[in-house]
């Protein structure tokens, strides 16, 4: 049986895991993950994209997502997961910020342009503080192993900071790069970059300005000049419970979070169309999630 399949086992039986097995499963990840921060995907005369935000350790209901809507037949053609899989797991979810990584990872792996994994800022703590991972206790106290830590989360670093999509999305778990040359920063992410993608916050809601992250925050007016110049038609990011589920700036932003950790708004999930030109959030479908 293939180590990728493993993880499963573990997700149901997180004690069936053990540090040569998870070992294992980082040597096979090799070469498997897209190494880079941007990601695209092409255009299709149909098919359907699953976006999903925020998890936070909660792995019943990650698990819970792919089954229904990724692996059963007729379901989407590809998922893309906006980050934060770790940190303040919730009751009921053991290991779950360990486990949750394990699993994306396997996911993104497993299939290569159809479960795109991106980095959140609970993702990118080499490169700007967050606070103190819940993985790598994680990773102690089930496998007694601290230096599988750091093999996780070398292997994080090689998924991608943000998505688009040939018909008209750019997806990432906070926000886009201010800079004219866009692509150019994601390629070569500074501080601030990083500051912009996996920690900014938009001025409409109501956590802007209080995560002592010093940034010009997403506006109607910066948001017009990112679309106009990336050639996007909306944004889809998570990070932010408060305004999840929320369509903003005349229809081109979304929100979404999907886990039981930190609700406010709801749980949520957004499903896109991958034909068409996206010009506006009217062709996508809002997912309110059963708890
Ligand atoms: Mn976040």
């Amino acid at each position: 049986m293939s180590v990728l399949t493993d993880v499963e086992l573990w997700l149901n039986e997180p004690h069936s895991a053990t540090a040569d097995k998870v070992h294992e499963l980082l040597d096979s990840l090799g070469g498997k993950l897209p190494g880079k921060n941007l990601v695209s995907v092409p255009s299709r005369s149909k098919g359907t994209a699953l976006v999903l935000g925020d998890i936070h350790g909660d792995l019943p209901l990650l698990r819970r997502m792919v089954m229904e809507h990724f692996e059963r037949a007729g379901g989407v053609d590809l998922v893309v997961t906006l980050g934060d899989y770790v940190d303040r797991t919730p009751e009921g979810a053991p290991f779950g910020s360990l486990m949750c990584a394990l699993y994306v990872l396997a996911l993104a792996a497993r299939h290569p342009g159809r479960f795109i994994a991106l980095r959140g800022n609970h993702e990118t703590q080499r490169h700007v503080p967050a606070q103190p991972s819940e993985l790598d206790e994680e990773a102690e106290q089930l496998l007694g192993d601290r230096t599988l830590a750091t093999r996780i989360w070398d292997r994080i670093e090689e998924l991608p900071l943000a998505a688009t999509t040939e018909n008209g999305a750019y997806l990432a778990h906070a926000g886009f790069p201010m800079d004219a040359d866009w692509k150019g920063a994601l390629a070569h992410p500074v501080e601030r970059t990083y500051l912009e993608v996996v920690w900014n916050d938009v001025d409409a809601s109501p956590i802007c300005g209080q995560r002592g992250i010093d940034q010009v925050p997403i506006s109607e007016e910066t948001l017009s000049a990112f679309l106009h110049n990336s050639g996007s038609g909306i944004v889809v990011r998570g990070h932010d419970p408060y305004v999840a589920g929320l369509p903003l700036y005349h229809d081109r932003l979304m929100t979404v979070h999907t886990t039981r950790s930190v609700v406010r708004t709801g749980i949520f999930a957004l499903k896109l169309p991958l034909d068409g030109r996206l010009r506006s959030l009217e062709r996508t479908q809002l997912l309110r999630v059963p708890p």
